[in-house]
């Protein structure tokens, strides 16, 4: 039989991707795995998929309708890179081979320079959501060459997550934008998430309320601007009792966050191309902290306040804490599409913005009601310099910023590590400022590498000669 479009990568992701495509009107999906246990298992538990097994990259081949598209979903790195050579050889020109795992993007764009080489079109696309996503609806973030959008993005569009009526896949740039794009979801992921759990951090040891309680304050602020898939599951997660002890799960839950290492890139990518993506970072960076427990157990008798900081009005500081959160989601956000803006700069992508935050409502995790509003900000200004200060946003900021302060306070009174609050607050009175004391950094720089400074008053390049007379040249 002959399949409109073939899965290579069998595990549970592939699998899943699998089942989406062929329970889609007119698809025919051809599957592969390098071990056979796999494509068997996929086609004897779901015969309702009418699955084509092949058993061979020419097996494969041969069973797809031309031009061939293939998705490929197995492990990032060299196993992406030894199933790409075995499809090439056995795909011919127009064919497009779709990488649908989560490459970094410099691997894809040279990915992409090889295969186009052959004629053959190379679709790095950045899958989110997880298992669930890749079988119910994922959103899907491609880059490659316009010709393969042409075949692929009714296929994508089929299989994607749909907010509000629309599919949440949208051509994102050539080469590697998909997979960038992708990339700094996953940082700025990793910033929501270390918000709430800072926010959780914050009431808990403000108020002494128990993890049941505050899973209560979160099902309430998911009714209003904060409503998101991840303070939805904060609230399933606090709620949760542990079946062994009955204690609270989350207080037998070891205190040490892993990661798989995007949100690294993110802030890599970031530093590279001087973006400031301060919350990302302490997010990233607050998850490493917590896994150093030789560290933290060395660091346990160091002093904190000598006085209390009680919270006199509970009320009053859960707003406020609530109020900090979304000050500080306004800032990841904003740092995180000026990345993909520095970005696209960089590697010549064109990027609609505005389309990347609409296609992030539905089928991923950072998916909420806030993307509307960003989606709104880029339509009415697509060349927004700065996301927090869109007019939506900026307002938002001069409600929440009073708040914000004292919950900083609070948190730094106490002793409480909340750096994602804190940062944020930094980064938007950094851009704020009138002046900035880089002015001093400036000048110590033409101190003692003569890097020499602008002036305010006058044009060009200056310089003091600091171990001479003092006096300025004009560089
Ligand atoms: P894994 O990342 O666990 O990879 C397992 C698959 O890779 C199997 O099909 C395996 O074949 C295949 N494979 C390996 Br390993 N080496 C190979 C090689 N040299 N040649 C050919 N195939 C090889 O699978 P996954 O968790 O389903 O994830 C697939 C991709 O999707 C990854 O890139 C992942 O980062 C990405 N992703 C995962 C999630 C998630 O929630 N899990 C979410 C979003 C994206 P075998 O059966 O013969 O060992």
């Amino acid at each position: 039989r002959t399949a409109n479009i073939g899965v290579v990568g069998l595990a549970v992701m592939g699998a899943n991707l699998a089942r989406n495509l062929a329970s889609r009107e007119g698809n025919t999906v051809a599957v592969l795995n390098r071990s056979r246990g796999r494509t068997d298992a996929l086609v004897s538990e779901h015969p309702e998929a009418g699955f084509v097994p092949a058993y061979s990259y020419e097996e494969f081949a041969a069973s797809l309708a031309k031009p061939r598209t293939a998705i490929i979903m197995v492990q990032a790195g060299a196993a992406t890179d030894a199933t790409i050579d075995a499809l090439v050889e056995v795909f011919e020109p127009g064919d497009i081979i779709v990488d649908g795992g989560n490459a970094y993007f410099p691997d894809t764009i040279r990915r992409e320079r090889a295969v186009r080489e052959t004629g053959i079109n190379f679709v790095g696309a950045g899958i989110s959501g997880g298992e669930e996503g890749a079988l119910n609806g994922p959103s899907i973030m491609p880059g490659g060459s316009d010709e393969s959008w042409v075949t692929l993005g009714p296929i994508l569009k089929s299989i994607a997550a749909v907010a509000e009526g629309e599919p949440c896949v949208t051509h994102v740039g050539h080469d590697g934008a998909g997979h960038f794009v992708k990339m700094v979801h996953n940082g700025i992921e990793y910033a929501d998430m270390q918000l709430i759990a800072e926010a959780y951090d914050l009431i808990r040891r403000g108020t002494g309320k128990s993890p049941a309680e505050i899973a209560e304050i979160f099902a309430e602020w998911n009714r209003g601007e904060l409503e998101s898939y991840l303070i939805e599951i904060t609230a399933e997660v606090l709620r949760q009792n542990d079946a062994a002890t009955g204690e609270p799960l989350v207080d037998v839950i070891l205190d040490q966050a892993g990661a798989k290492g995007t949100g690294a890139w993110t802030v890599q990518t970031a530093l590279s191309l001087g973006v400031p993506v301060s919350g990302i970072a302490e997010a990233t960076f607050a998850r490493s902290l917590s896994s150093h427990p030789e560290q933290r157990e060395a660091a346990r008798d160091l002093p904190g306040p000598s006085t209390a900081t009680p919270v006199d009005d509970e009320i009053a500081f859960v707003e406020d804490v609530r109020q900090a959160l979304y000050a500080s989601k306004i800032v990841a956000y904003s740092q995180g599409f000026d990345e993909i803006r520095a970005g696209a700069a960089e590697y010549g992508w064109n990027i609609d913005l505005g389309a990347i935050s609409k296609i992030w409502r539905g089928g991923c995790i950072i998916r909420a009601q806030f993307l509307n509003r960003i989606a709104e900000a880029y339509a009415e200004q697509p060349e927004l310099p700065l996301l927090m200060a869109a007019p939506y946003f900026a307002d938002a900021l001069g409600r929440g910023q009073e708040a914000w302060r004292r919950v900083v306070v609070h948190a730094t009174n106490a002793g409480i590590p909340a750096p994602a609050f804190s940062s944020s607050l930094a980064y938007y009175d950094g851009l704020r400022a009138e002046r900035l004391p880089a002015a001093l950094v400036q000048g110590q720089r033409d101190f003692f590498g003569a890097h020499t400074y602008r002036r305010v008053d006058r044009a060009g390049s200056f310089h003091t000669l600091w171990s001479g007379d003092r006096s300025e040249v004009e560089a």
